[in-house]
């Protein structure tokens, strides 16, 4: 099954959404299997928005990511990838319709909440830069035919 990386950033942990943001994955019928509260170093953080080096607000960035606890996620789940992003909204949580998490809960594109993988190739990168093998854990929930023909 698809896995994607999500990561609560230091103004969700900040604002107390860590449990709203996990309930809207958990209640769509996404599965978790990794989670870990992480207080993100610069090396990870630049690695991790590496893409994004040359653009004039990747130093602000970097120091937003690295400046509070982050809790990073590993979720599955058919298509988990792109539905995650439409759950999370909009870069700019000004333009992010409202019923996702940028658009319930933000104002603007530099405090957007939350990270998630755009593509399979960032999931697979950004889940094996966070995340050892052993910290993913291979479940099934027994809900499983309720959520899947
Ligand atoms: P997303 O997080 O929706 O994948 P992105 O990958 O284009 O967006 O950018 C990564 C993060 O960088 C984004 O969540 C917030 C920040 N960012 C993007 N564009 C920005 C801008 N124009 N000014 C300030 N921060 C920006
Ligand atoms: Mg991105």
């Amino acid at each position: 099954m698809e896995r994607t990386f999500l990561a609560i950033k230091p103004d969700g942990v900040q604002r107390a959404l860590i449990g709203e943001i996990i309930s809207r994955l958990e209640s769509k019928g996404f599965t978790l299997v990794g989670l870990k509260l992480v207080k993100v170093s610069r090396e990870l953080a630049e690695k991790h928005y590496d893409v994004h080096k040359e653009r004039p607000f990747f130093p602000g960035l970097v120091d937003f990511i690295t400046s509070g606890p982050v809790v990073a996620m590993v979720w599955e789940g058919d298509g988990v990838i792109a539905s995650a992003r439409k759950i999370i909204g909009a870069t700019n949580p000004l333009n992010a319709e409202p019923g996702t998490i940028r658009g319930d809960f933000g104002v603007s594109v530099g405090r957007n909440l939350i990270h998630g993988s755009d593509a399979p190739e960032t999931a697979t990168r950004e889940i094996s830069l966070w995340f050892k093998d052993e910290e993913l854990v291979n479940w099934q929930p027994t809900i499983t035919p309720w959520l899947y023909e």
